[in-house]
């Protein structure tokens, strides 16, 4: 601001100079004329999607204004260029985008425009999925807390700031998924620094409010949280929207608790580039909201109260209009990424799972103990090698009211995997979530986002799948989409499987072949105690998002069970573990087959078949190398897995093998595993749709007898 102000200079409005004035409807005039720039080169084939900003500029200017580029962090909508602009985001950034220029800094190419993301901004990158961003927010404004909270984290200081402020914002029509509901609902239970930004235009797509929203206005609907603090304004008004944006960025910086703004905003062209709103929008509705442009609503209050004049109006717009083609220009002519780059950035460049940094040895101590018990300890280990590991999932503290701690044992987990870990590490590390899968998942993709590291608990692999648009839209991508600018490794445990007789279709599911379809994540599948240990650890340590699935019935067996082999232990993925020698046949397995294929395999011994078992151990990867090296010595495998057969992940490994090592075989790939039903709850029945022992000895001796 300048020390001394003249004329109409000095006049401040809403604190603001008229510099200030001017570079407010000069980002809103950029904003726009970038989108009708986009939309030429879209329709010129230069381009290949488009979604605009228009209509909303005020609001996100006057967030722009109010918010800390680099200090703040953000989870911006797609309509949210304005406020991107506002931030710092150049104009050539964003046509790098939009041409899908190598280095476009959102994504290098691989996500669509609009979709932000800015690392020097601290702009997360943005997915498609209307909604799941709003629970990353969550866990971003959760992770400032946290980070807070726990003075062992070593460089704390550099990742949050006492009064920082996590944004993120939304359509009204994305108010209507679960997610949104999830995230108010996190965010105001533990009070969190998030500031919800509603962009109402009144239509998702050609859905219009009143069939989204009963009642048609969401921040009527949003009032009765505790806490939280609602505001209900024009944004197509940018003074009124700087008002709401102060008032709210004020309640979260004093940590009064989360703020939530609904700004009424227009829509002035159709959704995306792929949509004609003249087929759902009669004229008289159009230019009514032609009537509240608020960059002309802006323009006309500016030339009303003096500050600007026809002239200096017509200069900034060319101004604009030249910046914008200069850019444009330099984005056309920009490198491409190269073919050759398709496949890089699933995972981690520098952290390599597989590699030989996480083969390290085993120094045993105790007696042989179970599964459960090794995991415990690997997480106890690990929370206090890292500070910035936290636990959280449903009932997986030892107590939510700590008042009890001292009086009753705690629980830790419906199978006691956490148990007495809130004791030792406090519930800023270890805490129950409410039931709500997503919201687990979405809250450790923000946390891990932040430099955390969530090892969450889904209580039931049957349960997972509230929580599968974070796993596979969000978790599984964030490197990849974003052109490894930014990542989330995270663990989250899941308990999997059957044999429980009695656990019927909801507690017996299996299913890792669904998540090994999804590129970008490591799938662990451990079948002893000290796989477990071994696999977690490198879980924990590796860079890269990690499904860690624990099989119930294997938690507390006594053929599993191993000594405790020590904090430092690890194995490395993509590994197979050869639990039985045999020069027949050989039997591929992993989870709770590992054993009924050694009963299988020492029964077939009988018949004088020698059977190798080769435990997979880890999924995705999985060991390629070890399972041709033991095709080529036996020529006839058995693939032997719990999940069904149908569309299994043997169904891979079979099409593998048939089609690399056909000349190695003499007899064809069998399959085993369950039939294709759910698991029934009565226990004749569940033995009838699960693979058993004698399935799997079946399947040996018509292979070696082939
Ligand atoms: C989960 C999900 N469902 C559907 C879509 C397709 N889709 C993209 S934008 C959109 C409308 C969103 O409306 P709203 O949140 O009101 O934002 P607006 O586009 O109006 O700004 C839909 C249905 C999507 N991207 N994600």
């Amino acid at each position: 601001m300048k020390a001394v102000l003249n004329g109409r200079d000095a006049q401040l409005i809403e604190g603001l100079t008229r510099g200030q004035l001017l570079d407010a409807l000069r980002c809103m005039l950029l904003s726009r004329k970038l989108d009708d720039k986009e939309i030429q080169l879209k329709n010129q084939s230069q381009i290949f999607f488009q979604i605009s900003g228009a209509g909303h500029e005020a609001v996100l200017v006057a967030a722009g204004l109010t918010l800390r580029s680099g200090y703040d962090w953000f989870y911006p909508y797609y309509r949210d260029r304005a406020l991107c602009l506002q931030l710092g985001v150049a104009p050539l950034e964003m046509l790098l985008a939009a041409v899908g220029a190598k280095d476009d800094p959102a994504s290098g190419g691989r996500q669509m425009p609009s979709h932000w993301g800015h690392t020097k901004f601290n702009i997360v990158s943005g997915s498609s999925p209307t909604g799941t961003q709003v629970l990353q927010a969550v866990g971003s404004a959760e992770a400032a807390v946290i980070y807070s909270r726990v003075p062992q984290i070593p460089d704390r200081e550099s990742r949050f700031k006492d009064d920082e402020i996590t944004y993120v914002s939304l359509g009204e029509g994305a108010t209507s998924e679960g997610e949104f509901w999830e995230a108010l609902n996190a965010a105001c239970l533990k009070q969190l620094p998030v500031l919800f930004l509603v962009e109402d235009n009144g239509y998702a797509i050609s859905v219009p409010v009143e069939v989204q929203t009963p009642g048609g206005d969401i921040s009527r609907l949003v009032r009765s949280f505790p806490g939280l603090h609602v505001d209900s304004i024009d944004g197509t008004d940018f003074f009124a929207s700087l008002r709401a944006m102060r008032d709210a960025t004020a309640y979260v910086r004093a940590r009064k608790g989360p703020a939530f703004v609904h700004a009424r905003v227009i829509r002035p062209y159709s959704h995306s580039l792929s949509d004609d709103e003249k087929l759902y929008k009669t004229p008289a509705e159009r230019e009514a909201e032609a009537k509240r442009d608020p960059i002309l609503r802006f323009t006309e209050f500016l030339k009303e109260k003096g500050i600007a004049t026809d002239e200096d109006l017509a200069a900034l717009t060319a101004d604009v209009e030249r910046e914008v083609n200069d850019a444009a220009l330099r984005a056309l002519a920009a490198p491409k990424p190269a073919k050759n780059t398709a496949e890089l950035w699933l995972y981690s460049p520098d952290v390599d799972p597989a590699s030989s940094a996480f083969e390290t040895p085993a120094r045993p101590e105790g007696k042989p103990d179970t599964m459960v018990s090794a995991i415990n300890r690997t997480l106890k280990d690990e929370m206090a090698r890292d500070a910035r590991i936290v636990i959280f999932g449903e009932d997986v503290a030892d107590v939510s009211r700590k008042d009890a701690l001292p009086i009753v044992s705690g629980k830790g987990g419906v199978f006691k995997l956490t148990h007495g870990l809130q004791r030792l590490y406090g519930d800023d590390r270890v805490f129950n979530s409410p039931i709500a899968e997503a919201s687990i998942v979405g809250r450790g993709v923000g946390m891990a986002v932040r430099k955390l590291k969530p090892v969450v608990e889904i209580q039931f692999f049957d349960y997972i799948w509230p929580a599968m648009m974070q796993i596979r839209d969000e978790m599984s991508m964030m490197r990849y989409r974003s052109g490894n600018t930014w990542s989330c490794p995270m663990v989250i445990r899941v308990p999997i499987g059957g044999y429980l007789r009695g656990g019927g279709p909801y507690h017996s599911q299996s299913g890792e072949s669904i998540f090994a379809h999804c590129p970008g994540i490591r799938i662990a599948y451990p079948s002893t105690a000290i796989d477990a240990a071994g696999l977690l650890r490198t879980a924990i340590r590796c860079d890269d998002p990690v499904l860690f699935l624990e099989h119930k019935h294997l938690y507390r067996q006594t053929y599993n069970k191993g000594e405790y082999p020590g904090k430092d232990f690890m194995i490395p993925f993509g590994k197979a573990s050869l639990r039985r020698e045999g020069d027949h046949v050989l039997v591929i397995t992993w989870g709770a087959l590992v054993q009924r294929s050694l009963l299988a395999a020492q029964q077939a011994e009988k018949d004088h078949f020698s059977v190798a078992v080769l435990d997979l151990r880890t999924i995705v990867p999985y060991d390629w190398e070890a399972i041709a090296s033991h095709v080529k010595r036996t020529s006839r495998v058995v693939i032997a897995h719990e999940d069904q057969v149908m569309c299994g992940f043997g169904a891979e490994l079979a099409a593998r093998i048939g089609g690399e090592l056909f000349e190695h075989l003499d007899a064809p790939v069998k399959r085993v595993g369950a039939k294709n039903v759910p698991v029934a709850y009565n226990p004749d029945l569940e033995e009838a749709i699960l693979p058993q022992s004698s399935d799997v000895l079946k399947a040996i001796r018509e292979t070696a007898r082939y």
